[in-house]
């Protein structure tokens, strides 16, 4: 008598599987024939911050005319996070160079 636990074996990757379902079994030692039963259980897997923000590509070129106006779209990047939810949300910011003339508009996916 007593409680069952189930615990795992080895650590879960919600991003390789994050739900699990599982069938359990309880069965007594009764005689002449024990008797059981079954039920499901569902494993949900928490989403942890385990993936950075990558860039699709290494590197990306723009192109503007000295005569645009300000606002003008010079380039469109995307990152990629296989996290879930907060943890893919990314925001861009330019950290270096000259960045006086250029921004970045802050998209969050
Ligand atoms: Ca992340
Ligand atoms: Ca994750």
């Amino acid at each position: 008598m007593g409680p069952g636990v189930i615990s795992t074996l080895e650590r879960l990757d919600r991003e390789v599987c994050g739900r699990h379902e599982l069938t359990l079994m309880v069965r007594d030692r009764g005689t002449p024939l024990p008797r059981r039963s079954y039920a499901r259980l569902i494993v949900n897997v928490l989403d942890v911050n385990d993936h950075r923000p990558q860039f699709l590509a290494a590197r990306y070129t723009g192109r503007v005319y000295s005569t645009a106006l300000p606002g003008t779209r010079v380039a469109q990047l995307t990152a990629l996070d296989h996290d879930h939810a907060h943890n893919a949300v990314v925001n861009y910011n330019i950290v270096s160079g000259r960045s006086r003339s250029t921004r970045t508009n802050h998209h969050r996916y």
